[in-house]
Order: structure tokens, then C-alpha cells, then sequence
């Protein structure tokens, strides 16, 4: 019999998908029973006031020990990171809060004998060897970043900890993530973040990667599913553990600023590749997740159309009340 998740601890939750993550699963687990944890940047009044939070760094065990102590905590979503681009400018930073961070968060699973851990993974795990289209849940994991080298470690040690010690880990292979709330904060995919603030705002963008460029993506909605479906899943049922594919439409930068212009005529993207192209170019174009939806029933709801109309829906509304925080 599974034991249940009662006192969840998130990390990273200042982050993007910490931010609304922490939200969701307030909402769904009931605000006292989420403990949101950051690092340095102040906490939104939102995710302030609905309940606990924390600093804490993950490279220093002693405080998440204090924490874990303080809140009873069972469950961690383990969800900061440095992303790709910013680990290519400090690859140390990168292995340090990466690669500790998780071993860390392991350590402490396993001390107080947690029910449940999400550690997630990325396409950066992912190389130039690997087959660029619809590449397949095993395959060749060769990367040429910092990040993809802790996201392929982390993989390997998550699924450690899974078979020695018998903890229940789990994890995807998240793609580039899309959304309004909080803006990414280095990485690679972020130019699918920036392109819709700055078409609203300025009715014009400049990408850092060739129009060509093509990467698998996620709206936060179906992020937000995927992550808590993986948790709530039958974890008897599972036959991958923290590696899961996952995906859910793959565009071109040029396909996704053709799908601005449908609602913002006038919206003109010109391309500048810089750095981060070497990095997009090294992951893949699309994902097979079939793994995700055969043993634990993922499908996503947003393709790029649907999203597109959301996006644009929410940012050109706060943009009109002078709320655009960009
Ligand atoms: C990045 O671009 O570094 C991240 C990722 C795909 O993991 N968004």
C-alpha cells in the first residue's frame, strides 16, 4: 500500500514552474501542507501569503535538514536548477547546485525515510548523437552541456536510489516550458517565453536562435499536469522511474512567431543566434513519450495554436492594465 503525500516541500519555488507548481499543489493538497522554498529572490506576495515559505540552499544539506525537520516534510518536488545557458557561462555554479542540490535532496529522502521525490530531468540530457526526431525514451545520452551532463548524473543516481535503497523517485524529461506567470531565468528555450511578452509589448522580437530552430515545448498547464499526474501515479505500474519523455508539440521559432502574427499582424521577429543556437541545435526537434502515456496515462491538452491564443489572451489584458511585469 502506497504511503500518502501529506507535507510537501517544494524547491526552486521562486523559479518558473516552482512558482506555479507550489500554487497547484496548494490548491489541490491544501495551502498549510506546501512548504515553498527559495534561495535568494524574494517570493511574490502571492506565493508569500498563501502559505509557508523558506530559504534554504540546496548545496548546504544542513538547511534543508533544518526544514524538513521543521515542516515534517514527506515530500519534495525538487525543482531548482541552473539551466543550460547559464551553466554554459558558469559550469561550476551549474555542477555545484545541480549535481549536490539533488544528491542532497537523496540524502534526505533517504534519512527520514520520505514517501515520495520529483526530480525532474530535461532534453538537455540529450546530444547531437541522439536521433533529433522523435527521439526515443532509450537512446544515446550524450550531451554537450553542464546542465544535460547533471540532468544525465541525476538520472543515474535518481534510478540509484530507486533500486538500492528502495525510495520512490520520480521524474521527467521536461521540454522548453511556455508561460505567463514567472519568466524563465537562463535557458535555452526561453526565447519561446520572451517572444510572446515582447510581441505584446513592443510588436516586435529579436531571437536569439536561427528561425529554422526547432525544439520540443509545453504549455504550463500541461506542465503542471504531467508533474503531479507522474506523482499521483501507481508507482507498481512503473517500469521507468525518473527519466520519463515527455513532450507536447514541437514549432519551429519561425512556425511560432507565424502564429503570433495571426493575432498581432503587425508583430516582426528577426534572428540573431548567439551562444545558445550550438545549444538548441544539440537537442532534439521532436520527443517520443509514449512511455509517459502508456504507464501513467500523460496527454497533453495545448498544441501551438491553442496556447498561442492563451498566451496572447492573458499578456495583452495585463499589458492594457499596465500590469505586464517585463
Ligand atoms: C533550458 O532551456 O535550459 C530549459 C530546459 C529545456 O531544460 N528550459
Amino acid at each position: 500500500m502506497a504511503k500518502e503525500m501529506k507535507r510537501i516541500m517544494v524547491t526552486g519555488a521562486v523559479g518558473q514552474i516552482g512558482s506555479e507548481l507550489t500554487m497547484a499543489l496548494r490548491d489541490k493538497y491544501g495551502s498549510e501542507n506546501v512548504l515553498a522554498t527559495g534561495h535568494r529572490t524574494q517570493p511574490s506576495p502571492t506565493l508569500r501569503d498563501s502559505g509557508p515559505f523558506e530559504f534554504i540552499n540546496v548545496t548546504k544539506k544542513e538547511t534543508i535538514d533544518e526544514v524538513v525537520k521543521k515542516y515534517n516534510i514527506d515530500t519534495i518536488y525538487h525543482m531548482s536548477a541552473i539551466l543550460s545557458a547559464v551553466g554554459e557561462k558558469n559550469p561550476k555554479l551549474a555542477w555545484d547546485v545541480n549535481m549536490n542540490g539533488t544528491y542532497n535532496i537523496l540524502e534526505i529522502a533517504l534519512e527520514y525515510d520520505m514517501t515520495r521525490i520529483f526530480i525532474p530531468s530535461s532534453i538537455a540530457a540529450f546530444g547531437p548523437e541522439t536521433p533529433l526526431d522523435n527521439t526515443p525514451q532509450e537512446t544515446i545520452l550524450r550531451p554537450k552541456t553542464m546542465y544535460g551532463v547533471t540532468k544525465v548524473a541525476g538520472e543515474l543516481l535518481c534510478d540509484y536510489y530507486v533500486k538500492r535503497f528502495d525510495l520512490d523517485i520520480r521524474g521527467c524529461r521536461y521540454p522548453g516550458i511556455i508561460s505567463y506567470e514567472t519568466l524563465p531565468g537562463g535557458g535555452t528555450t526561453d526565447y519561446a517565453v520572451a517572444i510572446y511578452f515582447e510581441a505584446v509589448k513592443n510588436k516586435k522580437y529579436t531571437c536569439f536562435v536561427r528561425e529554422d530552430t526547432r525544439l520540443p515545448m509545453m504549455y504550463m498547464p500541461d506542465c503542471l499536469k504531467a508533474s503531479i499526474d507522474l506523482m499521483e501515479a501507481d508507482f507498481s505500474q512503473l517500469k521507468h522511474y525518473s527519466d520519463f519523455n515527455l513532450t507536447a508539440m514541437s514549432f519551429s521559432a519561425g512556425e511560432l512567431a507565424a502564429e503570433i502574427k495571426k493575432h498581432i499582424p503587425e508583430f516582426t521577429c528577426t534572428y540573431e543566434p548567439d551562444f545558445r543556437q550550438a545549444i538548441a541545435d544539440s537537442w532534439p526537434n521532436s520527443i517520443d513519450d509514449s512511455a509517459a502515456r502508456e504507464e501513467w496515462g500523460w496527454e497533453p491538452s495545448y498544441d501551438l495554436a491553442a496556447m498561442t491564443e492563451d498566451m496572447l489572451r492573458v499578456l495583452t489584458q495585463r499589458h492594457a492594465e499596465g500590469k505586464l511585469n517585463y
